[in-house]
């Protein structure tokens, strides 16, 4: 091994340098950059993309410690059809992911990552998901040759030393290769083999796709770790609802992606609830243990934020507005002349010209938007000024409450109350939404998306949702579960509900029913609340009435329901558990 390639002290891990070399051996990169996390190795890697182009700075006076990215327009969002889980048999990977057999696809991969970093640096990322020294934390080490993946893992994860002295001598880590090849569509892959803890991606450069600590170790591999040790890896939002006695209550919400999560997990009080907080302990990812004292507790894996930038302004999510202010990669928004950014749905009015996420010359008479459906901010949690400072507790925060939520303009009502935990499965096993620009394809459709993770489960969802129920064994008093829709609208197309920080009147309402605190009737759905349960006061436009119009059941439409969820029961048949499918019959005899 030559000099470039000499080990720093701290990487006494020999699984972690043996590995490193292997993979050094066949991508053949230039270099080998041992990251350590440190803020010096973070200030010459923001120079260096900088000077490749990179990074652009933003105007470090408005935004200090800000950049500028823009993606290969050909790779702006998650690729389904390219995301591959590899076990040694199709039907545990089920029929609602792709398939590959691990050897053929690990020889395919081997043939494109063979000399794929010449000329480039590999760079070593070991990262930490979890709180340090959390029972529930795990170790990963990704090799990537993007200096924007290593930045970016910078932000989202605990990178460097802390995960290393985390790892000790244990071989028990991720192994994750990143490689963006060409960036071309034809050689993205992005690969997960379960039973080696090993993820490959190529091809890419697109967060999603490439921070492999997120979709790929969080939630597709973790989901198998969950079903084999008895906790649950979830895509959810955590946040607290402190009441203004100074009383806690953690819920954890599972939206599909862009229905507004991170603006729910950040979600800020309205006047008329003086003295509550909201405090975000995760935007994104859940992974849930009972404890000792039977109820479950959620860790939020990661240390940033990765969220969709078009839509946020002070009105819809002032908090990511400050995350947004320093120290943040915003990839594929518009750029000002002044060097700042702008967005569709930004405060301010558009710019009289910017450059769109393209590079191309852009004015308020363009037709194409500026920036991209699905740009992205990436910003550190502890920019968040409501940060629960639980966040960093290796015990995780005490989950009182399970929000299943979607995005539908028409059958499901405001919210309303799971009868039980079984029912509450059934519940989240059939959430639908209306799919938008997170991930590529078609727009505008329902799509089921099972507890939100239908393109983040990694194994069959049939025996996902048998894990979910069988949880119920090991948590003595479990959560609660509910169902929300904060998108219905009325006959003229007009949204039933104001959405945003009056999200905080359902959100009590749950916190209530968690506490033993208010009442509800009991429904063809499940638990309902009446107006006078529900807190009304002070919304403008929003009375007794618009409220019943919200919550209102309409037999025909969910007769329609129940059928579009054959479509995902009979594709899950030979894996679905039977209370499932009582629970379907269940809800069809009450209609
Ligand atoms: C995300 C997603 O980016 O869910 O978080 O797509
Ligand atoms: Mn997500």
């Amino acid at each position: 091994m030559n000099t470039a390639f000499a080990v720093p002290a701290i990487y006494h891990n020999a699984h972690v340098t043996r590995w490193v070399a292997e993979v050094a051996q066949l991508c053949r990169p230039d270099r080998i950059q041992w990251c350590d996390g440190s803020a010096a190795e973070k200030e010459a890697l923001t120079a260096e993309a900088v000077s490749l182009g990179i990074l652009i700075p933003l105007n470090q006076q408005k935004r200090p410690g800000c950049y500028y990215h823009r993606s290969n327009p050909n790779d702006v969002a998650r690729v389904e059809q390219c995301t591959f889980i590899c076990t040694p048999t199709p039907d545990e990977a089920g029929p609602t992911n792709n398939w590959a057999d691990p050897a053929e696809m690990s020889t395919k991969l081997n043939a494109l990552l063979a000399g794929a970093m010449q000329g480039r640096t590999l760079y070593v990322v070991p990262f930490l998901m979890g709180p340090p020294g959390s029972p529930l934390a795990r170790v990963g080490v990704e090799l990537t040759d993007s200096i924007y993946v290593v930045l970016s893992m910078g932000i989202m994860t605990r990178m460097g030393c802390v995960a290393l002295e985390q790892l000790g001598d244990s071989e028990r880590f991720t192994r994750g290769i990143h490689s963006m090849l060409d960036v071309n569509p034809e050689r993205r892959y992005i690969a997960h083999f379960p039973n080696e803890n090993l993820l490959i991606s190529v091809g890419s450069n697109y967060g999603g796709n490439v921070l492999l600590g997120k979709k790929c170790m969080a939630l597709r591999l973790a989901s198998h770790w969950g079903r084999d040790e008895g906790w649950l890896a979830e895509h959810m939002l955590i946040l607290g609802v402190e009441s203004p006695t100074g009383d806690k209550t953690f819920i954890a919400g599972a939206f599909p992606s862009a229905c507004g999560k991170t603006n729910f997990a950040m979600l800020n009080p309205p006047a008329r609830f003086a003295g509550w907080k909201v405090w975000t302990v995760g935007d994104d990812i859940a992974w849930m243990k009972p404890g000792a004292d039977g109820r479950l507790y959620a860790i939020n894996p990661e240390t940033g934020y990765f969220g969709v930038v078009p839509g946020t302004n002070y009105k819809s999510n002032p908090n990511a507005m400050e995350c947004m202010r320093k120290d943040t990669i915003f990839t594929n928004v518009a750029l000002t002349p002044d060097g700042d950014v702008w967005w569709e749905g930004k405060d301010e009015p558009p710019p009289a010209e910017c450059l769109d996420w393209r590079g191309q010359r852009w004015t308020p008479d363009s037709k194409e938007k500026a920036a991209h459906p699905n740009s992205r901010f990436c910003a550190p949690m502890t920019n968040n000024p409501m940060l629960a400072p639980e966040v960093n507790d290796p015990a995780g925060v005490p989950i009182s409450a399970i929000i299943f939520g979607g995005r539908r303009t028409n059958t499901m009502p405001l919210v309303y109350q799971a009868f039980n935990w079984v029912h509450g499965v059934y519940v989240g096993a059939t959430i639908g939404s209306e799919t938008t620009a997170a991930a590529v394809g078609a727009v505008g459709q329902v799509r089921r998306d099972p507890m939100a993770m239908l393109p983040f489960c990694g194994y069959n969802m049939g025996d996902y949702f048998r894990h979910w129920l069988q949880m119920r064994r090991v948590i003595k008093s479990p959560p609660r579960i509910f169902h929300v829709n904060w998108f219905r609208k009325d006959a003229a197309g007009k949204f039933l509900w104001p959405g945003y920080s009056e999200n905080m009147r359902v959100l009590k309402w749950i916190v209530d029913r968690c506490r033993g605190e208010a009442n509800a009737n009991e429904a063809l759905l499940g638990w309902v609340p009446s107006a006078q349960d529900f807190d009304l006061d002070g919304l403008d436009g929003f009375n007794a009435e618009r409220l019943e119009q919200a919550q209102s059941t309409d037999v025909e439409e969910w007769r329609r329901e129940v059928l579009q969820q054959d479509e995902l029961f009979i594709k899950l048949y030979s894996h679905l558990p039977k209370e499932i499918i009582f629970q379907r019959e269940l809800l069809i005899a009450r209609l």
